[in-house]
């Protein structure tokens, strides 16, 4: 009885395995932002609409890349950010010149550039980090315009169902 319920399913277990895998692969996947994008981290550029071009979503990184010595990036509270003095509100500091900042909780972000008038200049920026059930319905490769969540929701729900089934299946050869 046993060997021919596992003969029965045989046929369609490689194909519940990628499907496993692949659902895996998509919920692993980050992306690494480089701040600025080929501008980087310098006093020219106009961080509040580049901050506007993504959508961050929890376990993406933030790489700030600049010469070293000449800028850096502060993480700092919302106020620290409107006023620019980082005497107070400073959460953590990088100055590497590359510095990667993951982004692994789901809230807003502020970073500043510390080095004198480079914030008050615009070498500022907020961002809204979503948490990872909204991040699954934006795993494009590039971020997807609202239009097109529907679509993604639909076909995450489809992969979900796909794993549930495929789960079940398993569970009922294995036990
Ligand atoms: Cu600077």
């Amino acid at each position: 009885m046993e060997d021919k319920k596992i003969s029965r399913y045989g046929s369609i277990f490689p194909i519940i395995i990628i499907v496993i895998c692949l659902s895996f692969l998509k919920v692993a996947k980050s992306e690494v932002y480089t701040v600025g994008d080929q501008d980087e981290w310098n006093s020219e550029t106009d961080y509040a609409s580049w901050s506007q071009k993504y959508n961050f979503s929890l376990g993406d990184v933030l790489e700030f890349k600049y010469s070293k010595g000449q800028h850096n990036a502060l993480e700092v509270t919302e106020a620290t950010y409107r006023s620019c003095d980082t005497s107070s509100g400073v959460i953590a500091k990088y100055e590497s010149g590359d510095d990667r900042v993951e982004l692994n909780e789901s809230k807003k972000y502020w970073f500043v550039c510390d080095v004198d008038g480079h914030c008050l200049g615009g070498m500022r920026f907020g961002i809204d980090v979503k948490a990872v059930n909204t991040s699954i319905t934006n795993l494009g490769p590039t971020p997807s315009p609202p239009a097109n969540s529907a679509n993604n929701y639909a076909f995450e729900r489809w992969s979900l169902s796909l794993y549930l089934f495929a789960s079940g299946i398993l569970l009922n050869m294995f036990w």
